[in-house]
Protein backbone atom coordinates (compact mmCIF):
# COMPACT_ATOMS: atom_id res chain seq x y z
CA UNK A 1 0.00 0.00 0.00
CA UNK A 2 2.99 2.20 -0.43
CA UNK A 3 2.75 5.74 1.98
CA UNK A 4 -0.63 4.93 3.52
CA UNK A 5 -0.91 1.59 5.09
CA UNK A 6 -4.22 1.83 6.26
CA UNK A 7 -5.54 4.02 3.80
CA UNK A 8 -9.12 2.53 3.26
CA UNK A 9 -12.38 3.34 1.62
CA UNK A 10 -15.95 3.79 3.35
CA UNK A 11 -19.60 3.84 2.36
CA UNK A 12 -19.73 5.13 -1.67
CA UNK A 13 -15.80 6.32 -2.18
CA UNK A 14 -14.82 8.50 0.79
CA UNK A 15 -11.20 7.96 2.01
CA UNK A 16 -10.28 7.72 5.49
CA UNK A 17 -6.99 6.40 7.01
CA UNK A 18 -5.04 8.60 4.50
CA UNK A 19 -2.40 9.65 6.37
CA UNK A 20 -3.46 13.73 6.28
CA UNK A 21 -2.90 15.17 10.02
CA UNK A 22 -6.17 16.17 11.73
CA UNK A 23 -4.58 19.42 12.51
CA UNK A 24 -3.53 20.22 8.77
CA UNK A 25 -7.15 19.78 8.02
CA UNK A 26 -8.39 21.29 10.49
CA UNK A 27 -6.41 24.45 10.30
CA UNK A 28 -7.51 24.44 6.27
CA UNK A 29 -10.96 24.50 7.06
CA UNK A 30 -10.77 26.97 9.65
CA UNK A 31 -8.78 29.70 7.75
CA UNK A 32 -10.71 28.72 4.40
CA UNK A 33 -14.33 29.95 6.42
CA UNK A 34 -12.61 32.92 8.00
CA UNK A 35 -11.37 34.10 4.40
CA UNK A 36 -15.10 33.33 3.08
CA UNK A 37 -16.18 35.82 6.21
CA UNK A 38 -14.23 38.71 5.36
CA UNK A 39 -15.93 41.80 3.80
CA UNK A 40 -16.52 41.67 0.07
CA UNK A 41 -14.14 44.63 -0.34
CA UNK A 42 -11.28 42.58 0.90
CA UNK A 43 -12.18 39.48 -1.06
CA UNK A 44 -12.49 41.16 -3.96
CA UNK A 45 -8.77 41.88 -3.73
CA UNK A 46 -8.34 38.44 -5.05
CA UNK A 47 -10.89 38.53 -7.80
CA UNK A 48 -10.63 36.27 -10.86
CA UNK A 49 -9.61 38.41 -13.71
CA UNK A 50 -12.14 38.28 -17.14
CA UNK A 51 -11.43 34.81 -18.53
CA UNK A 52 -9.03 33.58 -15.81
CA UNK A 53 -9.24 30.61 -13.87
CA UNK A 54 -7.29 32.07 -10.66
CA UNK A 55 -8.93 33.68 -8.10
CA UNK A 56 -12.44 34.85 -6.08
CA UNK A 57 -15.25 35.01 -7.89
CA UNK A 58 -18.76 33.77 -8.40
CA UNK A 59 -19.78 30.74 -10.22
CA UNK A 60 -19.86 30.68 -14.18
CA UNK A 61 -23.50 31.58 -15.40
CA UNK A 62 -24.68 29.36 -17.47
CA UNK A 63 -28.65 30.35 -17.43
CA UNK A 64 -30.98 29.71 -20.83
CA UNK A 65 -33.86 27.55 -19.16
CA UNK A 66 -31.09 26.00 -16.79
CA UNK A 67 -30.85 27.10 -12.84
CA UNK A 68 -27.87 28.97 -11.95
CA UNK A 69 -25.27 28.30 -10.03
CA UNK A 70 -25.14 30.31 -6.42
CA UNK A 71 -22.41 30.89 -4.57
CA UNK A 72 -18.36 32.22 -4.08
CA UNK A 73 -15.93 30.38 -5.59
CA UNK A 74 -11.58 31.02 -4.78
CA UNK A 75 -9.44 28.67 -7.02
CA UNK A 76 -5.67 28.75 -6.57
CA UNK A 77 -2.98 26.87 -8.63
CA UNK A 78 -1.34 25.22 -5.34
CA UNK A 79 1.47 23.17 -6.84
CA UNK A 80 3.58 22.99 -7.98
CA UNK A 81 5.07 25.80 -5.67
CA UNK A 82 7.13 27.28 -8.26
CA UNK A 83 4.24 28.26 -10.22
CA UNK A 84 2.05 29.65 -8.04
CA UNK A 85 0.18 33.10 -8.15
CA UNK A 86 1.14 34.64 -4.98
CA UNK A 87 -1.39 37.89 -6.16
CA UNK A 88 -4.34 35.68 -5.59
CA UNK A 89 -3.22 34.14 -1.99
CA UNK A 90 -4.46 36.26 0.23
CA UNK A 91 -2.68 37.19 3.59
CA UNK A 92 -5.89 37.59 5.16
CA UNK A 93 -5.81 35.59 7.67
CA UNK A 94 -2.69 35.82 8.38
CA UNK A 95 -1.97 32.35 8.10
CA UNK A 96 -3.87 31.46 5.20
CA UNK A 97 -0.40 31.11 2.83
CA UNK A 98 1.25 28.60 5.23
CA UNK A 99 -2.18 26.52 6.17
CA UNK A 100 -2.54 25.89 2.34
CA UNK A 101 0.97 25.41 1.69
CA UNK A 102 0.72 22.23 4.04
CA UNK A 103 -2.48 20.77 2.91
CA UNK A 104 -1.88 21.10 -0.76
CA UNK A 105 1.37 19.38 -0.37
CA UNK A 106 0.09 16.67 2.20
CA UNK A 107 -2.82 15.88 -0.59
CA UNK A 108 -0.55 15.80 -3.23
CA UNK A 109 0.91 13.11 -1.47
CA UNK A 110 -2.47 11.20 -1.02
CA UNK A 111 -2.96 11.61 -4.74
CA UNK A 112 0.29 10.02 -5.85
CA UNK A 113 0.04 7.00 -3.86
CA UNK A 114 -3.76 6.57 -5.32
CA UNK A 115 -2.31 7.19 -9.02
CA UNK A 116 0.05 3.85 -8.03
CA UNK A 117 -2.66 2.31 -6.52
CA UNK A 118 -5.01 2.25 -9.46
CA UNK A 119 -2.26 1.77 -12.18
CA UNK A 120 -1.61 -1.67 -10.21
CA UNK A 121 -4.99 -1.85 -10.75
CA UNK A 122 -4.57 -1.44 -14.30
CA UNK A 123 -2.36 -4.28 -14.88
CA UNK A 124 -0.17 -1.71 -15.97
CA UNK A 125 3.05 -1.01 -15.13
CA UNK A 126 2.25 1.66 -12.73
CA UNK A 127 5.28 3.82 -13.81
CA UNK A 128 3.79 4.77 -17.34
CA UNK A 129 0.99 6.46 -15.13
CA UNK A 130 2.76 7.61 -12.41
CA UNK A 131 5.44 9.55 -14.26
CA UNK A 132 2.86 11.40 -15.74
CA UNK A 133 1.96 12.41 -12.54
CA UNK A 134 5.49 13.05 -11.26
CA UNK A 135 5.85 17.17 -10.35
CA UNK A 136 1.85 17.21 -11.85
CA UNK A 137 -0.50 20.00 -10.83
CA UNK A 138 -2.83 20.71 -8.81
CA UNK A 139 -5.61 23.67 -8.24
CA UNK A 140 -7.54 24.11 -5.31
CA UNK A 141 -11.35 25.31 -5.37
CA UNK A 142 -12.91 26.48 -2.46
CA UNK A 143 -16.76 26.54 -2.12
CA UNK A 144 -19.32 28.57 -0.30
CA UNK A 145 -22.77 27.73 -1.06
CA UNK A 146 -24.89 30.06 1.10
CA UNK A 147 -28.86 28.34 2.65
CA UNK A 148 -31.51 28.50 0.21
CA UNK A 149 -35.41 27.27 0.85
CA UNK A 150 -36.26 27.29 -2.43
CA UNK A 151 -34.29 25.85 -5.15
CA UNK A 152 -36.51 26.32 -8.10
CA UNK A 153 -34.24 28.94 -9.93
CA UNK A 154 -30.80 28.32 -8.37
CA UNK A 155 -28.78 25.58 -7.78
CA UNK A 156 -25.30 24.68 -5.96
CA UNK A 157 -22.91 23.50 -8.90
CA UNK A 158 -24.86 22.16 -12.15
CA UNK A 159 -24.03 18.71 -12.70
CA UNK A 160 -20.32 17.94 -14.16
CA UNK A 161 -17.63 15.60 -14.52
CA UNK A 162 -13.92 17.03 -13.15
CA UNK A 163 -11.43 17.32 -15.74
CA UNK A 164 -8.22 16.51 -14.12
CA UNK A 165 -6.90 12.82 -12.78
CA UNK A 166 -8.41 12.84 -8.96
CA UNK A 167 -10.24 15.45 -6.83
CA UNK A 168 -9.99 15.22 -3.42
CA UNK A 169 -12.83 16.96 -1.69
CA UNK A 170 -13.37 17.82 1.08
CA UNK A 171 -16.65 18.79 2.96
CA UNK A 172 -15.46 21.53 5.11
CA UNK A 173 -18.60 21.46 7.67
CA UNK A 174 -19.83 18.55 7.35
CA UNK A 175 -23.59 20.05 5.56
CA UNK A 176 -24.89 17.77 2.93
CA UNK A 177 -25.15 19.06 -0.22
CA UNK A 178 -22.77 16.63 -2.68
CA UNK A 179 -24.59 14.37 -4.73
CA UNK A 180 -22.71 12.16 -7.46
CA UNK A 181 -24.41 10.00 -10.41
CA UNK A 182 -24.66 6.28 -10.44
CA UNK A 183 -26.83 3.89 -12.31
CA UNK A 184 -29.20 7.18 -13.62
CA UNK A 185 -30.12 8.11 -10.30
CA UNK A 186 -28.44 11.12 -8.11
CA UNK A 187 -27.19 9.98 -4.90
CA UNK A 188 -26.71 12.27 -1.95
CA UNK A 189 -23.29 12.06 0.00
CA UNK A 190 -23.29 12.44 3.59
CA UNK A 191 -19.89 13.88 5.19
CA UNK A 192 -17.69 11.88 7.31
CA UNK A 193 -15.57 13.95 9.54
CA UNK A 194 -12.21 14.29 8.13
CA UNK A 195 -12.76 11.81 4.69
CA UNK A 196 -11.96 12.82 1.50
CA UNK A 197 -13.71 12.13 -1.34
CA UNK A 198 -12.26 10.80 -4.33
CA UNK A 199 -13.53 11.71 -7.88
CA UNK A 200 -12.23 10.28 -10.79
CA UNK A 201 -11.78 12.97 -13.25
CA UNK A 202 -11.74 13.11 -17.48
CA UNK A 203 -8.35 12.51 -17.90
CA UNK A 204 -8.18 9.21 -15.74
CA UNK A 205 -11.01 7.99 -17.82
CA UNK A 206 -9.36 8.78 -20.88
CA UNK A 207 -5.42 7.30 -19.54
CA UNK A 208 -7.20 4.00 -18.76
CA UNK A 209 -9.30 3.89 -22.28
CA UNK A 210 -12.34 4.00 -20.29
CA UNK A 211 -11.70 1.37 -17.68
CA UNK A 212 -12.35 4.18 -14.49
CA UNK A 213 -15.32 5.83 -15.41
CA UNK A 214 -15.62 9.88 -14.27
CA UNK A 215 -17.85 10.32 -11.94
CA UNK A 216 -20.39 12.83 -12.65
CA UNK A 217 -21.70 15.35 -9.70
CA UNK A 218 -23.31 18.51 -8.72
CA UNK A 219 -24.08 20.68 -5.46
CA UNK A 220 -27.39 21.34 -4.03
CA UNK A 221 -28.17 24.02 -1.75
CA UNK A 222 -29.09 23.03 1.71
CA UNK A 223 -32.21 24.44 3.15
CA UNK A 224 -31.27 25.84 6.31
CA UNK A 225 -27.37 26.26 6.54
CA UNK A 226 -24.72 27.32 4.25
CA UNK A 227 -22.03 24.92 2.89
CA UNK A 228 -18.25 25.03 2.48
CA UNK A 229 -16.09 22.55 0.50
CA UNK A 230 -12.32 22.37 -1.10
CA UNK A 231 -11.78 20.75 -4.18
CA UNK A 232 -8.30 19.76 -4.88
CA UNK A 233 -7.72 19.23 -8.26
CA UNK A 234 -4.95 16.97 -9.26
CA UNK A 235 -3.71 17.03 -12.93
CA UNK A 236 -0.79 15.57 -14.93
CA UNK A 237 2.58 17.18 -15.58
CA UNK A 238 2.88 19.65 -18.45
CA UNK A 239 4.82 16.93 -20.08
CA UNK A 240 2.20 14.34 -20.09
CA UNK A 241 0.22 13.06 -23.14
CA UNK A 242 -2.85 13.14 -22.33
CA UNK A 243 -4.20 9.80 -24.21
CA UNK A 244 -4.83 5.87 -23.40
CA UNK A 245 -1.92 4.14 -21.68
CA UNK A 246 -0.47 2.03 -25.11
CA UNK A 247 -0.77 -1.00 -22.71
CA UNK A 248 -4.41 -0.85 -22.36
CA UNK A 249 -5.02 -0.06 -25.92
CA UNK A 250 -3.35 -3.45 -27.36
CA UNK A 251 -6.16 -5.57 -27.38
CA UNK A 252 -9.23 -3.42 -28.09
CA UNK A 253 -7.75 -0.24 -29.38
CA UNK A 254 -8.13 3.38 -28.43
CA UNK A 255 -11.26 4.77 -26.95
CA UNK A 256 -10.06 8.25 -27.28
CA UNK A 257 -7.95 10.54 -28.54
CA UNK A 258 -4.25 11.40 -27.37
CA UNK A 259 -3.88 15.34 -27.02
CA UNK A 260 -0.99 16.96 -25.81
CA UNK A 261 -1.15 19.85 -22.48
CA UNK A 262 -1.68 22.41 -24.57
CA UNK A 263 -4.58 20.78 -26.37
CA UNK A 264 -6.45 19.82 -23.64
CA UNK A 265 -6.22 23.10 -21.60
CA UNK A 266 -8.06 24.35 -25.10
CA UNK A 267 -10.54 21.76 -25.01
CA UNK A 268 -11.11 22.62 -21.16
CA UNK A 269 -11.26 25.74 -21.29
CA UNK A 270 -13.99 25.86 -24.45
CA UNK A 271 -15.70 22.86 -22.57
CA UNK A 272 -18.88 24.04 -20.68
CA UNK A 273 -19.23 22.70 -17.29
CA UNK A 274 -21.87 20.54 -18.52
CA UNK A 275 -21.91 17.05 -17.95
CA UNK A 276 -19.09 14.69 -19.54
CA UNK A 277 -18.83 16.98 -22.39
CA UNK A 278 -14.94 17.12 -22.48
CA UNK A 279 -14.90 12.85 -23.06
CA UNK A 280 -17.66 13.78 -25.80
CA UNK A 281 -15.20 15.85 -27.56
CA UNK A 282 -11.98 13.30 -26.57
CA UNK A 283 -14.41 9.96 -27.89
CA UNK A 284 -12.79 8.17 -31.55
CA UNK A 285 -15.55 7.03 -33.64
CA UNK A 286 -15.93 3.42 -33.54
O1 LIG B 1 -18.94 21.36 -3.15
C1 LIG B 1 -18.86 20.19 -3.49
O2 LIG B 1 -19.16 19.26 -2.74
C2 LIG B 1 -18.44 19.84 -4.89
C3 LIG B 1 -17.58 20.89 -5.52
C4 LIG B 1 -17.28 20.61 -6.95
O3 LIG B 1 -17.87 19.77 -7.59
C5 LIG B 1 -16.24 21.40 -7.62
O4 LIG B 1 -15.65 22.30 -7.00
O5 LIG B 1 -15.97 21.08 -8.81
Amino acid sequence: MGLFPGLSYVMINQLINHGVAEEVIEKMKADLQEFFKLPLEEKNAYARLPNGMEGYGQPYIFGQGRKLDCGDMFMLGSQPASQRNMKFWPENPSSFRATLDKYSLELQKVSTCLVKLMAKNLGNNPKHLTDMFENGRQAVRMNYYPACVNESNVTGITPHTDAPGLTLLLQVNEVQGLQIKRNGKWIPITPIPGAFIVNIGDIIEVMSNGEYKSIEHKTVLNPEHERFSIAAFHFPNVKAMIGPLQDLVKENGAVYKTLNNDEFLGLFQKAKLDGKSILYHMKLES
